[in-house]
């Protein structure tokens, strides 16, 4: 039994490290800290005026098809768009967007590009405009990662690491993209 204890006493370390770890999010000093948690699992980048957050993708149904959603934010004072999309995992990435029509289906469309305005932001999400990724070799699950780039009117060119996390209720874009492809 006193072999165990070793084990037991870290196991209370353990846990009393994810308690102090949970409690420092609350602490109001740094302002990242009041980021919520998803938003600092999820990826982010920059170049230039721009910034991307909250880059993740719904793990998908389909295991040939995910989507990637974001937020970009655009800090000069013209407009931007996102005009190109790339990922490592399939040459297959595109952007789209998603409307409801009259019988209230959501359908997809492949869009040239994703406006960003100048001082503004633009959300992908479900319902709206993200990106997909197609003819995925392999399936994708939690804990994967896809790196995007994203090429802007302005000429930047952004890279940015998508982690695959679970689907939340309320993301549920799953019916919307069956026959995606
Ligand atoms: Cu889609």
């Amino acid at each position: 039994m006193r072999r165990r204890l070793p084990g037991a006493v870290a196991a209370a370390t353990a846990a009393l490290l994810a308690v102090t770890a949970c409690g420092g999010t609350e602490e109001p000093a740094a302002s990242e800290a009041a980021v919520g948690s998803h938003e600092t699992e999820r990826g982010t980048a920059g170049a230039g005026d721009l910034r991307i957050s909250g880059a993740w993708m719904p793990e998908p149904a389909n295991p040939e098809v995910g989507a990637v959603y974001l937020r970009v934010e655009n800090g000069a004072e013209a407009d931007d768009a996102i005009t190109e999309v790339a990922a490592d995992a399939s040459d297959d990435a595109g952007l789209y967007t998603t409307e409801t029509t009259d019988s209230g289906a959501s359908m997809m469309r492949a869009v040239e590009e994703i406006p960003v305005p100048g001082g503004g932001a633009t959300e992908l999400m479900a319902g709206g405009y993200h990106v997909m990724v197609g003819d995925l070799p392999e399936p994708l699950e939690v804990g994967d990662e896809v790196t995007l780039t994203l090429t802007f009117a302005s000429e930047h060119e952004v890279e940015v690491a998508v982690p695959v996390q679970p689907m939340t209720a309320g993301d549920g874009g799953e019916d919307a993209h069956e026959g995606h492809h």
